[in-house]
Parts: C-alpha cells; sequence; structure tokens
C-alpha cells in the first residue's frame, strides 16, 4: 500500500506520517531527505527545493507499502492521499517559530488559506482516494485505511472554509 500525506509546509506532515508509518508498518519517506539521498536535488534556495521528479517519481514508483510525507502528491501513484489542514492563525506561529521569512510565512499561509495542496491532490488524483484531514490525524488516517468510505473523501466536496476576512489580515 501507498500513501501520501501531503500540505502546506507546517501543518504537521512530518509529525503524522512518522506515526503513521509506524503503526501500519509503512516506510516513511521524507521528500526533501530521500530527494538529497537519490541526488535528486536540482537547486535550493531559501530553504526550498527544486527537485527532479522523474527520479522521484521512478525511485517511489519501484518500492510498495511507503507514507510519503512531501507537500507536493501529484507525481506519486498512490492509494490514498491525505492533505493535512491547519488554522491559518496556528500555521502562521508555527512557520515564524520555524524562521522563516515574513515573506515566506505569508505565502505558507495564502496557499493553505487558498487550499493549494487540496486543489494540486483533486487535479491529479480521484477524488475518492483524496481526504481532507482537519483533526486527530493519526487517528483519523489510520481509521480511513483500515475502512476506507467514499463519504468521507474528497468526493462529497471539502468541509474546510479558510478564506475569511480575518484570515486574509495575516497576509496583508
Ligand atoms: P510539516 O512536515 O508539514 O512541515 P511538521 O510535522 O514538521 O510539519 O510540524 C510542524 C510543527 O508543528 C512541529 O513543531 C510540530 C508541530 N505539530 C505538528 N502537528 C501538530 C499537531 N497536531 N498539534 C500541535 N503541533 C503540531
Amino acid at each position: 500500500m501507498k500513501v501520501a500525506i501531503t500540505g502546506t509546509p507546517g501543518v504537521g506532515k512530518t509529525t503524522v506520517a512518522r506515526e503513521v508509518g509506524a503503526l501500519l508498518h509503512l516506510q516513511h519517506i521524507e521528500i526533501a531527505k530521500f530527494a538529497r539521498e537519490w541526488g535528486a536535488v536540482i537547486e535550493e534556495e531559501d530553504g526550498t527545493l527544486i527537485v527532479d521528479e522523474d527520479i522521484l517519481k521512478e525511485r517511489i514508483d519501484a518500492m510498495d507499502d511507503v507514507v510519503i510525507d512531501s507537500h507536493f502528491s501529484e507525481i506519486f501513484n498512490v492509494d490514498y492521499v491525505f492533505v493535512l489542514r491547519c488554522e491559518p492563525k496556528i500555521l502562521y506561529e508555527r512557520l515564524k517559530e520555524r524562521g522563516y521569512s515574513l515573506q515566506k510565512v505569508k505565502e505558507n499561509v495564502l496557499a493553505e488559506i487558498l487550499d493549494s495542496c487540496l486543489i494540486n491532490a483533486l487535479q491529479h488524483h480521484p477524488p475518492q482516494r483524496v481526504f481532507e484531514i482537519n483533526e486527530n490525524p493519526v487517528e483519523e488516517i489510520v481509521s480511513i485505511v483500515k475502512n476506507p468510505s467514499p463519504h468521507k473523501s474528497l468526493l462529497h466536496g471539502s468541509k474546510t472554509a479558510f478564506l475569511t476576512e480575518e484570515n486574509l489580515t495575516l497576509v496583508e
């Protein structure tokens, strides 16, 4: 089985993917580390990696039983995509604490407000395989994998509404 855990930087992908991997016996692939190990980094700027997607895709296609932890999910053939969501206010604080520049904090918070990762996932994967995860991410993901129900998937739309005036003040 192949699972992708995606979302804006700071939403909790690595924290959650580690636990999900341990519980479901899936190898955790942190995509930035994996890209470095396989010489798939083309360029690095301000902590952001430009990666060779063909190398990553080829390597990961040849593997099984993995949980892929990546802010982009579109190139991977997976059984499920879980898009982690985070309140923009909380994300703003997390990214500031991480030492991101104000510009980079705002860019990422805006991406979360505008559902960028979710839209990206839906453009490349069937909606019944894409799940939006807001709370209790580890429990929710494990439960969906054990009992996949299209009712919880993006086939029935997103339940997140981060595009509010209040949230937009964060990125002014
Ligand atoms: P990502 O891999 O998406 O960049 P991360 O796993 O590194 O995110 O988490 C970013 C920070 O947020 C890190 O300090 C741990 C914290 N964090 C992650 N998930 C959390 C949660 N559900 N509740 C509180 N803090 C969380």
